[in-house]
Protein backbone atom coordinates (compact mmCIF):
# COMPACT_ATOMS: atom_id res chain seq x y z
CA UNK A 1 0.00 0.00 0.00
CA UNK A 2 0.97 3.61 -0.61
CA UNK A 3 -0.19 6.45 1.47
CA UNK A 4 -0.46 10.41 -0.20
CA UNK A 5 -1.05 12.91 2.32
CA UNK A 6 -2.53 16.34 0.57
CA UNK A 7 -3.39 19.43 2.95
CA UNK A 8 -6.12 20.25 1.14
CA UNK A 9 -8.05 18.95 -1.89
CA UNK A 10 -11.81 18.38 -2.96
CA UNK A 11 -12.27 14.80 -2.32
CA UNK A 12 -9.86 11.87 -1.82
CA UNK A 13 -12.40 9.85 -3.33
CA UNK A 14 -12.77 12.38 -6.89
CA UNK A 15 -9.07 12.21 -6.79
CA UNK A 16 -8.32 8.58 -5.99
CA UNK A 17 -9.98 7.93 -9.76
CA UNK A 18 -6.49 8.89 -10.98
CA UNK A 19 -3.92 6.31 -8.71
CA UNK A 20 -3.82 2.65 -8.74
CA UNK A 21 -5.22 -0.15 -6.54
CA UNK A 22 -3.19 -0.15 -3.05
CA UNK A 23 -3.16 3.03 -3.03
CA UNK A 24 -4.37 5.26 0.24
CA UNK A 25 -5.38 9.49 -0.02
CA UNK A 26 -5.51 11.59 3.04
CA UNK A 27 -6.49 14.93 3.35
CA UNK A 28 -6.40 17.30 6.33
CA UNK A 29 -9.49 18.42 4.59
CA UNK A 30 -11.65 18.52 1.81
CA UNK A 31 -13.55 21.65 0.16
CA UNK A 32 -15.89 19.25 -1.84
CA UNK A 33 -16.40 15.82 0.26
CA UNK A 34 -19.20 14.10 -0.31
CA UNK A 35 -21.70 10.90 0.55
CA UNK A 36 -23.93 9.76 -1.24
CA UNK A 37 -26.53 10.64 -3.90
CA UNK A 38 -24.34 14.01 -3.93
CA UNK A 39 -24.95 15.13 -0.87
CA UNK A 40 -22.02 17.40 0.97
CA UNK A 41 -19.73 15.75 3.44
CA UNK A 42 -18.65 18.43 5.79
CA UNK A 43 -15.03 18.11 5.99
CA UNK A 44 -12.86 20.66 8.84
CA UNK A 45 -9.51 20.44 9.86
CA UNK A 46 -9.32 17.93 13.05
CA UNK A 47 -11.52 14.93 11.19
CA UNK A 48 -10.18 11.84 8.81
CA UNK A 49 -11.03 11.74 5.13
CA UNK A 50 -9.54 8.69 3.67
CA UNK A 51 -9.71 6.79 0.45
CA UNK A 52 -8.25 3.44 -0.47
CA UNK A 53 -8.05 2.06 -4.12
CA UNK A 54 -8.69 -1.72 -4.45
CA UNK A 55 -9.47 -4.14 -6.92
CA UNK A 56 -12.85 -4.88 -8.15
CA UNK A 57 -14.88 -7.72 -6.90
CA UNK A 58 -18.12 -9.83 -7.46
CA UNK A 59 -19.63 -8.28 -4.25
CA UNK A 60 -18.22 -4.56 -4.32
CA UNK A 61 -21.05 -3.92 -1.30
CA UNK A 62 -18.82 -5.88 0.62
CA UNK A 63 -15.91 -2.98 0.73
CA UNK A 64 -18.96 -0.77 2.06
CA UNK A 65 -19.42 -2.89 5.30
CA UNK A 66 -15.19 -3.30 5.83
CA UNK A 67 -14.74 0.29 5.74
CA UNK A 68 -17.76 0.24 8.68
CA UNK A 69 -15.86 -2.67 10.05
CA UNK A 70 -12.32 -0.89 9.65
CA UNK A 71 -13.71 2.43 11.17
CA UNK A 72 -15.51 0.82 14.36
CA UNK A 73 -12.65 -0.99 15.01
CA UNK A 74 -9.85 1.69 14.92
CA UNK A 75 -12.11 3.85 16.71
CA UNK A 76 -12.48 1.44 19.26
CA UNK A 77 -8.85 0.39 19.73
CA UNK A 78 -7.60 3.53 20.14
CA UNK A 79 -10.49 5.54 22.19
CA UNK A 80 -12.57 2.57 23.64
CA UNK A 81 -15.71 4.50 22.54
CA UNK A 82 -18.40 1.87 20.93
CA UNK A 83 -19.95 3.05 18.08
CA UNK A 84 -23.01 1.09 16.22
CA UNK A 85 -22.87 -0.32 12.24
CA UNK A 86 -25.96 1.06 10.90
CA UNK A 87 -27.11 -0.51 7.22
CA UNK A 88 -25.72 0.54 4.63
CA UNK A 89 -22.78 2.87 5.41
CA UNK A 90 -22.04 4.76 8.77
CA UNK A 91 -21.56 4.43 12.50
CA UNK A 92 -23.46 6.18 15.34
CA UNK A 93 -22.89 7.13 18.90
CA UNK A 94 -25.94 7.36 20.71
CA UNK A 95 -28.39 8.01 17.59
CA UNK A 96 -25.96 10.79 15.99
CA UNK A 97 -23.68 9.75 13.21
CA UNK A 98 -19.58 10.11 13.44
CA UNK A 99 -18.40 7.99 10.90
CA UNK A 100 -19.68 7.47 6.79
CA UNK A 101 -18.21 5.88 4.08
CA UNK A 102 -18.80 6.41 0.23
CA UNK A 103 -18.11 3.31 -2.24
CA UNK A 104 -17.64 3.85 -5.65
CA UNK A 105 -17.59 1.82 -8.05
CA UNK A 106 -15.48 2.35 -11.25
CA UNK A 107 -14.53 0.11 -14.11
CA UNK A 108 -11.02 -0.92 -13.26
CA UNK A 109 -11.09 -0.42 -9.78
CA UNK A 110 -13.74 0.17 -6.47
CA UNK A 111 -12.53 3.27 -3.95
CA UNK A 112 -13.64 3.31 -0.55
CA UNK A 113 -13.89 6.82 1.15
CA UNK A 114 -14.06 6.98 4.67
CA UNK A 115 -14.72 10.08 6.95
CA UNK A 116 -14.79 9.75 10.88
CA UNK A 117 -15.69 13.15 12.72
CA UNK A 118 -12.71 13.12 15.71
CA UNK A 119 -11.43 16.28 16.65
CA UNK A 120 -13.78 18.69 13.82
CA UNK A 121 -16.37 20.54 14.66
CA UNK A 122 -19.47 19.81 11.90
CA UNK A 123 -22.01 22.60 10.89
CA UNK A 124 -24.48 23.79 13.03
CA UNK A 125 -27.10 21.95 10.99
CA UNK A 126 -25.44 18.81 11.78
CA UNK A 127 -25.40 19.54 15.54
CA UNK A 128 -28.72 17.06 16.67
CA UNK A 129 -28.21 13.99 14.17
CA UNK A 130 -23.84 14.14 14.33
CA UNK A 131 -21.22 14.08 16.98
CA UNK A 132 -17.52 13.42 16.99
CA UNK A 133 -14.79 11.55 19.12
CA UNK A 134 -13.49 14.79 20.65
CA UNK A 135 -17.37 15.53 22.69
CA UNK A 136 -17.78 12.30 23.38
CA UNK A 137 -14.28 11.88 25.29
CA UNK A 138 -14.29 15.49 26.22
CA UNK A 139 -10.91 15.64 25.51
CA UNK A 140 -8.52 16.14 22.18
CA UNK A 141 -8.07 12.86 20.19
CA UNK A 142 -5.20 11.37 18.70
CA UNK A 143 -5.98 11.11 14.51
CA UNK A 144 -2.87 9.47 14.07
CA UNK A 145 -3.22 6.36 16.21
CA UNK A 146 -6.75 6.28 14.91
CA UNK A 147 -5.70 6.69 10.94
CA UNK A 148 -2.51 3.85 11.61
CA UNK A 149 -5.65 1.78 13.21
CA UNK A 150 -7.54 2.11 10.37
CA UNK A 151 -5.56 1.31 7.77
CA UNK A 152 -4.06 -1.90 9.60
CA UNK A 153 -7.49 -2.91 9.64
CA UNK A 154 -8.53 -1.95 6.21
CA UNK A 155 -5.92 -4.09 5.24
CA UNK A 156 -6.60 -7.12 7.16
CA UNK A 157 -10.11 -7.37 6.02
CA UNK A 158 -9.07 -6.94 2.14
CA UNK A 159 -6.00 -8.82 2.03
CA UNK A 160 -8.20 -11.94 1.76
CA UNK A 161 -11.95 -11.15 1.59
CA UNK A 162 -13.79 -13.38 3.64
CA UNK A 163 -17.74 -12.69 3.25
CA UNK A 164 -18.25 -15.30 6.06
CA UNK A 165 -16.10 -13.39 8.67
CA UNK A 166 -17.27 -9.81 7.16
CA UNK A 167 -20.98 -10.59 8.01
CA UNK A 168 -20.24 -12.07 11.58
CA UNK A 169 -18.46 -8.86 12.28
CA UNK A 170 -20.80 -6.60 10.93
CA UNK A 171 -24.10 -8.38 12.49
CA UNK A 172 -21.81 -7.83 16.22
CA UNK A 173 -20.99 -4.58 15.73
CA UNK A 174 -24.01 -3.69 13.81
CA UNK A 175 -27.74 -2.40 15.09
CA UNK A 176 -29.76 -5.30 14.24
CA UNK A 177 -32.21 -5.45 16.45
CA UNK A 178 -33.27 -1.69 16.96
CA UNK A 179 -36.47 -0.57 16.02
CA UNK A 180 -35.62 2.18 12.70
CA UNK A 181 -37.92 3.99 10.23
CA UNK A 182 -36.97 3.36 6.74
CA UNK A 183 -37.71 6.15 3.98
CA UNK A 184 -36.73 4.53 0.53
CA UNK A 185 -37.60 6.54 -3.02
CA UNK A 186 -41.23 6.22 -2.31
CA UNK A 187 -42.34 4.48 0.71
CA UNK A 188 -41.28 5.44 4.70
CA UNK A 189 -41.96 2.74 7.40
CA UNK A 190 -40.82 1.31 11.02
CA UNK A 191 -39.92 -1.39 11.52
CA UNK A 192 -37.12 -4.08 13.41
CA UNK A 193 -33.43 -3.84 11.88
CA UNK A 194 -33.56 -8.17 11.58
CA UNK A 195 -30.92 -9.43 9.60
CA UNK A 196 -28.60 -9.27 6.55
CA UNK A 197 -29.92 -11.40 3.47
CA UNK A 198 -26.79 -13.37 1.55
CA UNK A 199 -26.07 -10.13 -0.61
CA UNK A 200 -26.11 -7.46 1.81
CA UNK A 201 -29.56 -6.22 1.57
CA UNK A 202 -31.39 -5.15 4.77
CA UNK A 203 -34.12 -7.05 6.23
CA UNK A 204 -36.66 -5.20 8.17
CA UNK A 205 -39.33 -7.11 10.26
CA UNK A 206 -42.70 -5.26 10.40
CA UNK A 207 -45.22 -6.96 11.66
CA UNK A 208 -44.44 -10.26 11.22
CA UNK A 209 -43.78 -9.75 7.59
CA UNK A 210 -39.64 -9.52 6.49
CA UNK A 211 -39.12 -7.17 3.99
CA UNK A 212 -35.92 -6.37 1.83
CA UNK A 213 -34.15 -2.87 1.59
CA UNK A 214 -32.20 -2.61 -1.21
CA UNK A 215 -31.53 0.92 -0.87
CA UNK A 216 -32.75 4.39 1.04
CA UNK A 217 -32.25 5.60 4.10
CA UNK A 218 -32.38 4.08 8.08
CA UNK A 219 -32.62 6.21 11.04
CA UNK A 220 -32.61 4.48 14.47
CA UNK A 221 -35.77 5.47 16.49
C1 LIG B 1 -21.92 9.26 3.81
O1 LIG B 1 -22.90 9.63 2.91
O2 LIG B 1 -22.08 9.11 4.98
C2 LIG B 1 -20.54 9.04 3.18
C3 LIG B 1 -19.51 10.01 3.64
C4 LIG B 1 -18.15 9.69 3.06
C5 LIG B 1 -17.15 10.75 3.35
C6 LIG B 1 -15.77 10.35 2.91
S1 LIG B 1 -14.54 11.45 3.47
C7 LIG B 1 -13.37 10.76 2.44
C8 LIG B 1 -14.07 10.46 1.12
N1 LIG B 1 -14.07 11.60 0.23
C9 LIG B 1 -15.32 12.06 -0.01
O3 LIG B 1 -15.61 13.04 -0.74
N2 LIG B 1 -16.20 11.29 0.65
C10 LIG B 1 -15.56 10.24 1.39
P1 LIG B 1 -24.44 9.70 3.24
O4 LIG B 1 -24.91 8.42 3.85
O5 LIG B 1 -25.08 10.13 1.98
O6 LIG B 1 -24.58 10.82 4.34
C11 LIG B 1 -24.42 12.18 4.04
C12 LIG B 1 -25.19 12.99 5.08
O7 LIG B 1 -24.48 12.97 6.32
C13 LIG B 1 -25.30 14.49 4.74
O8 LIG B 1 -26.42 14.74 3.92
C14 LIG B 1 -25.45 15.13 6.12
O9 LIG B 1 -26.78 15.04 6.60
C15 LIG B 1 -24.61 14.22 6.99
N3 LIG B 1 -23.23 14.75 7.19
C16 LIG B 1 -22.48 15.54 6.38
N4 LIG B 1 -21.26 15.73 6.90
C17 LIG B 1 -21.22 15.06 8.07
C18 LIG B 1 -20.23 14.86 9.05
N5 LIG B 1 -18.99 15.35 8.95
N6 LIG B 1 -20.57 14.09 10.12
C19 LIG B 1 -21.79 13.54 10.25
N7 LIG B 1 -22.77 13.69 9.36
C20 LIG B 1 -22.48 14.43 8.26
Amino acid sequence: MTIFKFKQISSTNDLAKDYSIGSILIAETQANGHGRFKRTWSSNKGGIYLSIVLPKIDQPQLYTFIGCLAAYKAVKEITKIKTVIKWPNDLYYEKKKVCGILTTNLEDKTIVGIGINVNNKTPLHLNTKSTNLKSILKKEINKENILKSLIKNLNSYTKKINKKKIFEDWKKYSFLGDKVKVKTMNKTFEGIAYNLDNEGFLIIKKDNKKIKIIEGDVFIQ
